[in-house]
């Protein structure tokens, strides 16, 4: 039976006998095969979509999460907080639940999914809404742990970092080797410092070699591309809409230490992607996770990628967590009174 990542990689990870595991059986999420969306996006290329919308809450939160909550469990918290764009608010109000712990989360008013709301209200976290983007969020929620005796569950907190490598362990373990090229989104850039300390320490220990780490960012949430932290971010991909991440010096490191990059896709180019990977793919995967597919076809068209190549990119989160979007973008269902010829009329045999 498969019981989590914190079993199934305690080798590597900062636990010992007395840590409490507080899981949910994350991890060992799907790697699939996508040839007819390569045919589309990067033709010549092995694509291969690593699928974290199949974790408890729907994203690959979960993966930090459950050591974060372990850790702060052992230490004896029993109230945690976090900043967030959706994702990490369901995660830390999921684990705290597990864990009989309160979670606090702080979310940007009126720009996450709803899905992702009402995951935090229903695992019974303290929602608050704050008139503002997610860093100024953050820098609440800093200010608070700095203060307060609450334990930070955002990607600042290193055991999410430590839990979210094993995504790369996983890949590596699937594939029997790593990729040439790993294509993800970035947002506080947690994510993409992860998978290189996972590529890392496979490779230290000669398990595979170092993947390029190729990073995207919504062209209107770019800091890393222009240099320069972004004050008002905005992109339809809301788990993204971040404009000074947290985790940008790692990110930085990651990308230079393997010969990668962060780039910048329009919110045009990742709407395109989204559909194209539900249609082509059957996976379901929200806007923001469809940054890094809109990353691998502008590779391809640029030049970069090669036929042969070995490409993995990260579906970050599920679909279903942004119902709206869905609708909003796909085309609308037709309505017919119930009769054959009505149904006939729209269905052409
Ligand atoms: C679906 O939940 O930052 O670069 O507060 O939800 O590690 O931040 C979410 C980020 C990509 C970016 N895809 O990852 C949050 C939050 C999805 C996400 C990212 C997020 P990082």
């Amino acid at each position: 039976m498969w019981t989590g990542i914190i079993d199934a990689y305690r080798a590597y990870l900062p636990v010992t006998d007395a840590t409490p595991v507080v899981s949910l059986r994350e991890g060992n999420t799907p790697l699939i095969e996508a040839p007819r969306l390569a045919d589309k996006i990067a033709p010549g290329v092995r694509l291969y979509l690593k699928v974290e919308g199949a974790h408890p809450t729907g994203s690959f939160k979960d993966r930090g999460m459950t050591l974060a909550i372990s850790k702060a469990k052992e230490a004896g918290a029993t109230t945690v907080i976090c900043a967030s764009t959706g994702n990490t608010s369901a995660s830390a109000a999921a684990y705290a639940a597990a864990g009989g712990m309160q979670a606090y989360v702080l979310i940007p008013e009126g720009n996450i999914a709803l899905g992702k709301l009402a995951q935090a209200m229903a695992y019974g976290a303290t929602v608050l809404q704050v008139r503002g983007n997610f860093d100024a969020a953050l820098t609440l929620v800093r200010q608070l742990t700095e203060r307060y005796p609450v334990t930070l569950v955002n990607s600042i907190n290193p055991y999410r970092l430590e839990g979210q490598k094993t995504a790369a362990f996983e890949i590596c373990d699937q594939l029997g080797r790593a990729p040439d090229y790993h294509c993800l989104p970035v947002g506080n850039a947690g994510n993409i410092s992860a998978y290189w300390q996972g590529f890392g320490e496979y490779h230290k220990l000669g398990k595979c070699t170092a993947p390029k780490m190729m990073g995207f960012q919504a062209a209107g949430a770019a800091p890393m591309v222009h240099g320069a932290p972004v004050l008002s971010p905005e992109t339809i991909a809301t788990a993204i809409r971040i404009g000074n991440p947290a985790n940008w010096g790692l990110a930085q490191t990651a990308v230079d230490e393997s010969k990668g990059g962060i780039y910048a896709v329009s919110d045009d180019e990742i709407a395109k992607a989204y559909r194209m990977v539900a249609t082509l793919t059957g996976v379901f995967c929200e806007p923001a996770s469809a940054a890094g597919v809109a990353g691998v076809r502008q590779l391809s068209e640029n030049g970069v990628l090669k036929r042969g190549d070995c490409v993995v990119c990260t579906l970050t989160g599920n679909g279903l967590k942004d119902a709206d979007f869905a609708i909003r973008t796909a085309a609308k269902p037709v309505t017919v009174p119930a009769q054959l010829e009505a149904v006939l009329s729209v269905l052409k045999f």
